[in-house]
């Protein structure tokens, strides 16, 4: 069950895990190295020890498919979970001429009154991307994130330099295709600039594989780097999703979904919540249905995927790292 291992790994994580800091400055307990397996045929692992977002994982994962790195569609969806990024770019741009900004995570967590203003600058910036086409094609974009490192990524021929786009998603649907014994049917996001940050945010889920056995497709992901309470859920679900929409595409049965995390761990100020979701017990997992008159990944919008049987305990609310 999908749940059990989620708690299962939190157990582990508190009981084995490092005392450790970190770039928030918030601190951690961390393991390293993790292994899960969700196997779709016994439900879609969305957890229900607490409920999980289905809405924005989904709408996210479109975008990702779409090769999008704009906010204009996820705000569309109603989705607000890339707006901070964005919105930093045009508070501190000359552009802005609004209250400051400086610090505007932590502060607007931290003081009521600044909160308040931050969030009416907020409105007032979601609002821009949404209706003004300029504002949103200079402020909106996020530049090199997920979606461009899936459908358009560019690669350098060493001998010559010269310099090629490729679309990473439809080559490895291609090759599941065509070559379905292939082991190099792979898309990784990562950017050896990463450290310099020249590739924009360095990607947390930076690889993953497509594995096809017998009749089944199989799938892979590596985690640098996991949030544990808050990040987990989502890419455990997302990755899942991706897989049922490509099992799809190229006429396999959903298998199994691999969760491969690297430095795996949970904020200190998220121990409360975790031990909230130890002490639920899980219910029975929920069913994806598919609109099955949509044939490519790349047409799926959010009316064409449908979550039934989800019953799940209570949400937890819990801050975000920035
Ligand atoms: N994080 C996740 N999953 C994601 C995502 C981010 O867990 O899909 F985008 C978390 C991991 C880490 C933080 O706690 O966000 C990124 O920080 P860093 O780049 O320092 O690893």
């Amino acid at each position: 069950n999908a749940d059990k291992q989620y708690l299962d790994l939190g157990r582990k994580i508190l009981d084995k895990g490092v005392q450790k800091g970190d770039r928030t400055g918030t601190g951690t307990i961390s393991i390293t190295g993790a292994e899960m397996r969700f196997d779709l045929s016994e439900g879609f692992p969305l957890l229900t020890t607490k409920r999980v977002p289905f809405r924005l994982i989904a709408s996210e994962m479109l975008w990702f498919i779409k090769g999008m790195t704009n906010i204009r569609y996820l705000l569309q969806n109603n989705n607000n979970i890339w707006n901070e990024w964005a919105f930093k770019k045009w508070v501190e741009s000359d552009e802005y001429t609004g209250p400051d900004m400086t610090d505007f995570g932590i502060r607007s967590q931290q003081d009521e009154e600044f909160n308040k203003l931050y969030e009416d600058q907020m409105d007032k910036f979601k609002k821009l991307v949404l209706e003004n086409d300029d504002f949103a094609e200079k402020f909106g974009e996020l530049g090199r994130v997920y979606g461009s490192q899936w459908r358009n990524a560019f690669y350098v021929n060493p001998d010559t330099m010269e310099v090629k786009t490729i679309d990473p998603l439809k080559e490895a649907i291609q090759q599941i295709k065509e070559n379905p014994t292939s082991r190099r049917i792979l898309v990784s996001s990562w950017n050896p600039d990463n450290y310099k940050g020249h590739a924009g945010l360095p990607c947390c889920h930076h690889q993953f594989q497509f594995i096809v056995r017998e009749d089944k497709l199989d799938l892979v992901f590596d985690m640098r780097s996991n949030d544990y309470l808050l990040g987990l859920p989502f890419n455990i679900a997302g990755y899942a999703l991706l897989n049922h929409l490509v099992a799809h595409e190229t006429g396999y049965q959903p298998g199994e979904v691999i969760y491969h995390g690297k430095d795996v761990h949970i904020y200190q100020n998220h121990l409360d919540q975790v031990k909230e979701q130890l002490s639920r017990k899980p219910k029975i997992l929920p069913t994806l249905k598919l609109n099955l008159e949509k044939q490519s990944v790349f047409d799926f919008e959010m009316e064409d995927l449908t979550i039934e049987g989800y019953y799940p305990h209570p949400s937890i609310k819990a801050p975000v790292a920035v």
